[in-house]
């Protein structure tokens, strides 16, 4: 029995993770043996297909991290595919309502809670339980998050933050940069995206939900950190490739 993600986001350290863009189950297993806390499969705008994500999924947990998945849309049979796979949690991506953040959970829990389907076993082995303990343990083993993105979603906060059984909410400032601004920025550091964000962290704190957003560099980390937030996307995959890249070649001398 272990409900180690939620264990873990209950304790103060923040939570920091990787996110990947790119398929491979191989990179997948490496970034996971890195010092993040976890990988996450961006299967909205990565290049990641299920297939791969399965593979890459098994990669993660083989290597005792825990994998989350940041679902394409928010769609019960890709919510229940992805938990199928082994994932520890879902963010699903434009949480806009109350009714579609019901809808969520009712996706990634199993009754009485949701309407989560059964089957597959892959979950079953990663989670290392039988089938009668992980249908026992699978709401409170695995969690849900509802992305923060729009300014609808900002204006119906505690509607969406106040969904039983949902666990986190999660901002993506980059899409909720664009509409803040109508289209004309695209700034993880605005001023009215940290504004929005307090309103997330408190509504959080209001409804005992996991504060989590996109950060991507350590910078931006920091400060949302100090906002209250916890479960912190670090850095995509082709940044660390970049970031190494130059790491080296500026102390080569030529
Ligand atoms: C956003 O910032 O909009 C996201 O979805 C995170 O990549
Ligand atoms: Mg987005």
């Amino acid at each position: 029995m272990s409900t180690s993600l939620r264990d873990r986001l209950a304790t103060e350290t923040p939570f920091l993770f990787s996110w990947m863009t790119m398929a491979g189950a191989q990179m997948a297993g490496q970034l996971a043996r890195l010092r993040f806390d976890g990988v996450t499969l961006d299967l909205q705008h990565g290049l990641i297909g299920f297939a791969d994500a399965a593979a890459m999924i098994g990669a993660i947990n083989g290597a005792g991290k825990p994998a989350i998945v940041r679902v394409l849309w928010n769609d019960p049979g890709l919510i229940g595919q992805a938990l199928d796979a082994g994932a520890s949690a879902v963010i699903a991506p434009m949480v806009n309502s109350r009714t579609q953040a019901e809808a969520l959970v009712k996706s990634a829990k199993y009754p009485p809670m949701g309407q989560r389907s059964w089957g597959g076993y892959a979950m079953v082995q990663a989670a290392k339980m039988t089938p009668a303990e992980y249908l026992a343990q699978a709401n409170k083993y695995t969690l849900v998050f509802a992305m923060i993105e729009t300014r609808e979603a900002i204006h119906a906060l505690d509607e969406i933050a106040s969904v039983p059984g949902l666990d986190g909410l999660f901002v993506g400032p980059s899409d909720l940069s664009i509409a803040l601004s109508n289209g004309t920025g695209l700034n993880r550091m605005a001023s009215d995206v940290l504004e929005a964000m307090d309103k997330v962290a408190a509504a959080c704190k209001r409804n005992n939900l996991v504060a989590g957003a996109f950060a991507g560099d350590a910078a931006i980390a920091n400060a949302y950190i100090a906002k209250g937030f916890k479960f912190l996307a670090a850095a995509i995959d082709v940044d660390l490739l970049r970031l190494g890249a130059e790491a080296v070649l500026k102390d080569v001398k030529i």
